[in-house]
């Protein structure tokens, strides 16, 4: 059975304990191919970056989550939304942003929570 060595790090660790790790593995991999995974290229065997893959993904969803009138913008106007929406039973589903099926101030705090990040506030 062939065997191959699967190193995954966030590698976002103090580069010199990376680095520590990175050498005890090669000292000791003997000839087994190494494939590591990271949020950040790492140079050692064949590495696959997931930063371009999922990162990317999780952001985009993470935002069209708060673009209510999916204009591509996350502002004010999405918050009027929110607050057209207020009570059980919203027109407007997605206005119920953490999804406990109720618009209230939870899913006010949230939108300006998220719009005090993308400093449109
Ligand atoms: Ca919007
Ligand atoms: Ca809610």
């Amino acid at each position: 059975m062939n065997k191959t060595i699967l190193y995954y790090t966030s590698n976002h660790e103090d580069p010199v304990f990376e680095q520590k790790i990175i050498d005890s593995l090669l000292e000791n991999c003997g000839n087994l191919p190494i494939v590591s995974v990271s949020q950040k290229p790492i140079k050692l065997g064949q590495n696959v970056d997931l930063t371009t893959t999922e990162e990317t993904l999780i952001t985009t969803n993470d935002l069209d989550k708060y673009d209510l009138n999916s204009d591509g913008k996350t502002n004010a106007a999405d918050n009027v939304i929110i607050l057209q929406n207020l009570g059980k039973n919203p027109k407007n589903t997605r206005a119920d942003i953490n999804e406990d099926a109720v618009v209230d101030q939870k899913d006010l705090d949230l939108m300006s929570q998220k719009l005090k990040e993308l400093g449109s506030q």
